[in-house]
């Protein structure tokens, strides 16, 4: 069937690289006979199902700076995929760059007045057609190339929800100490209060089969996304969803880059833990 396999490497190495760059689907099986199934499984590299899709929903909120790189990364992830940007209402020009940017497997939701992160992909959620949704940041924090770790135990149907984690060991910017405390904290709060183990509850990297969406109803508006997702996951049964976690990079930035969050929304976070797990 694929007739590339049997072409020697070692003759015509270049042509075979050109064979693989024009013709995407021959290039699994390719690396599954090369490296074998172990080493592909552990290295991300896996068939994607026919007619799979991704969507890729990002709130922005005044992100100038980093909205565009940030936009060609997610491109470049390749997957097929749907990309639905939320603007908050930004000031400083955002707006314009993504009226810019739309186009193909690319929309822009205008909020009429700025809501909140909660508010914006609660916006961006009623229109995913995707089989599976990622919430992406809008800013360089988080590196899209990680989409396809943390999709995989969706597509092999080990998991029907996956969050990324900044603390299982992928590689880290050395920044505030205090906020990985509140980061903590505030995950083995939402733990005890939930009886999951996560490490990393505050991570934007949620990953989400769509039926696990269309099955929860999200009130917060603000920061309080975070927590209200992760209690309304941990409360579902019959069956409960499966959870994973996957370790991913984390370049954070600082507040002269254009960082929000504050010691306000980690209050926040800490009254929605409670919130959420007594109410709806
Ligand atoms: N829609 C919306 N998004 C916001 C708002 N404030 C921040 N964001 C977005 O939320 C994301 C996270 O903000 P950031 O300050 O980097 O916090 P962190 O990454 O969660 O620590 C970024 O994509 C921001 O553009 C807001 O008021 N509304
Ligand atoms: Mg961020």
């Amino acid at each position: 069937m694929i007739s590339l396999l049997n072409e020697p490497l070692d003759k015509d190495l270049d042509h075979v690289l050109d064979r693989l760059t024009e013709s995407p689907e021959e290039r699994y099986p390719f690396l599954q006979r090369l490296l074998g199934d172990a080493a592909c499984r552990k290295l991300g590299i896996y068939p994607i199902p026919e007619g799979f899709k991704l969507s890729v929903v990002i709130p922005v909120y005044n992100e100038k700076k980093w909205v565009r790189e940030l936009v060609r990364r997610v491109q470049a992830v390749p997957l097929p995929k749907e990309i639905i940007i939320v603007d908050d209402c930004s000031t400083d020009g955002t707006r314009e760059i993504l009226t810019s940017l739309e186009g193909d497997g690319l929309r822009v939701i205008y909020q009429p007045a700025n809501q909140g992160k909660g508010a914006a992909l609660r916006a961006g959620f009623r229109l995913i057609t995707g089989d599976v949704v990622v919430v992406q940041d809008a800013d360089l924090e988080y590196d899209p190339a990680d989409y396809v770790h943390l999709i995989q135990p969706i597509i092999d149907n080990r998991a029907d929800v996956v969050f990324g984690s900044r603390f299982t060991g992928d590689s880290q910017r050395v920044l505030y100490y205090w906020h990985y405390v509140a980061n903590k904290v505030l995950t083995t709060l939402s733990n005890m209060f939930t009886n999951l183990n996560l490490t990393d509850m505050e991570t934007c990297y949620k990953v989400f089969r769509r039926e696990v969406l269309e099955d929860i109803q999200l009130k917060s508006n603000r920061f309080g996304f975070e927590p209200e997702i992760t209690a309304k996951i941990a409360k579902r049964r019959n069956p409960a969803w499966r959870i994973y976690e996957i370790p991913i990079s984390y370049s954070g930035r600082t507040y002269e880059e254009g960082k929000k969050i504050g010691f306000r929304d980690a209050v926040t976070a800490f009254f929605s833990i409670l919130r959420f797990k007594w109410f709806n």
